[in-house]
């Protein structure tokens, strides 16, 4: 049976807090084990937007699997994207925002059961959550005995800090909290789900949690689902048709902290433009240039005084495009218009960049154009990114 949200909504916002799942009467029918229940999860404050799209692919096969071993009906909440790291605007108010404003939440709900954290609360009301569970890693063992790779998990003493308010939410709180030591893959916490028996649950530093299989028909069925929103596909094809008539080749250059985060990846200015202008010289037909980039303006400028006499764009939003979309949406013009170009260059290691390519494949975009990265500077022995090739 596949419950809509809608068709709870009166029944889980009942004032009645002692809802049992043993079977609910409505209307003079029993709802037996048939109220969905609710996995909600959040990430390591410092990780980017990019890392996050990647743990939701995994919490999502976990929510497959879910519904697969479990009586229940399991939803997955969507986590809000909140005051990024990266999200570097200091006038704007970027806390607690929806994924509708970055995807089309319809397509991925064809894929996975999600809801967004406003229509969790409509269902769910303030009731607190059956649990919260930290995740963290197994302590490290003596250096002399094997590193042990296996799956497990374990009820433990909590090594770091617990939260205390998921996105500055002082109404979501739990009736118990558990650390758990954790090594393994998303589908593993299905275990921990058993032994709970919770109706709703939070999972935190869900990134503990790693892929059943990376790369496989699921992962792609899923990231295929996570299509951005039709109105930044929107800007991004207006940016396009007023600026870039002909084909352009993009490249994404990562800077700020992947300077300091991974110094051996990341090229000089000077270097950069040379490794560009190097790849034009072997595409006669390319003469425009799309930078996507993190760099400060002035390291921008740099780059476009090296570049000439090519033609060389970058998206620049004015201020109520700026309000609507947030740095968020910017960066995703940015990685909409760097997967519509007739080649790429990302910056080795930059899940900003794997993204790119991950949005070329299922655009089916021949692969030599994609899996291409820039060269630090004094790298005797320059490696290309892995071909993760789309798999139907
Ligand atoms: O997306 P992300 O996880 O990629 O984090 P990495 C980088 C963020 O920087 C993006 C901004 O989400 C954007 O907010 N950014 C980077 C850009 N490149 C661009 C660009 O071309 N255009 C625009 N508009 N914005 C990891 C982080 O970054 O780097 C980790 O996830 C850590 O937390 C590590 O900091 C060193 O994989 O590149």
């Amino acid at each position: 049976v596949l419950w809509t949200a809608v068709q709870f909504e009166c029944l889980l916002c009942a004032d009645d807090n002692s809802l049992s799942d043993e079977g609910e009467t409505l209307a003079g029918h029993t709802v037996l084990n048939t109220l969905p229940r609710y996995i909600l999860y959040d990430v390591n404050k410092p990780e980017g937007f990019n890392l996050r799209r990647d743990v939701f692919i995994r919490m999502a096969s976990f929510i497959h699997h879910m519904n697969k071993v479990s009586d229940y009906h399991w939803i997955l909440v969507l986590p809000p994207w909140h005051r990024l790291y990266h999200w570097r605007s200091s006038n704007l108010v970027q806390d607690r925002v929806p994924w509708s404003l970055f995807f089309n939440v319809d397509s991925i709900k064809n894929i996975v059961p999600v809801v967004e954290l406003h229509e969790f609360f409509q269902m769910n009301g303030l009731r607190p959550l059956d649990a919260q569970v930290t995740l963290q890693d197994f302590n490290l063992k003596s250096f002399d005995q094997y590193p042990d790779f296996s799956d497990k998990w374990e009820i433990a003493n909590c090594k770091g800090q617990v939260q205390k308010e998921f996105w500055n939410l002082n109404n979501l709180t739990f009736t118990k909290s558990l650390c758990i030591s954790f090594q393994g893959i998303s589908t593993l916490l299905a275990d921990i789900v058993k032994e709970l028996e919770p109706r709703t649950i939070i999972f935190d530093h869900a990134e503990l949690a790693l892929h059943n299989y990376y790369g496989g028909q699921e992962y792609w069925r899923i990231r295929k689902s996570m299509q951005f929103s039709n109105n930044l596909h929107e800007i991004a094809k207006e940016f396009k048709k007023k600026n870039l008539k002909q084909d352009y080749l993009c490249a994404h250059l990562r800077r700020r902290d992947f300077l300091y985060g991974h110094p051996s990846d990341v090229p000089s200015i000077n270097n950069t433009a040379k490794q560009i202008i190097e790849k034009l010289s072997l595409m006669s037909n390319i003469k425009t240039i799309y930078i996507a980039t993190d760099a400060s303006k002035k390291e921008f400028e740099e780059l476009n005084n090296y570049l000439q006499p090519y033609e060389v764009f970058k998206f620049e939003a004015d201020e109520r495009t700026l309000n609507n979309v947030l740095d968020g949406g910017v960066a995703i013009i940015d990685q909409i218009i760097c997967s519509q170009a007739k080649y790429f260059i990302g910056t080795s290691k930059s899940t900003f960049s794997f993204r790119i390519q991950e949005e070329r494949e299922i655009l089916r975009l021949p692969v030599e154009t994609t899996f291409n990265s820039f060269c630090g500077d004094n790298i005797v022995k320059c490696t290309q990114p892995t071909k993760w090739r789309f798999v139907e």
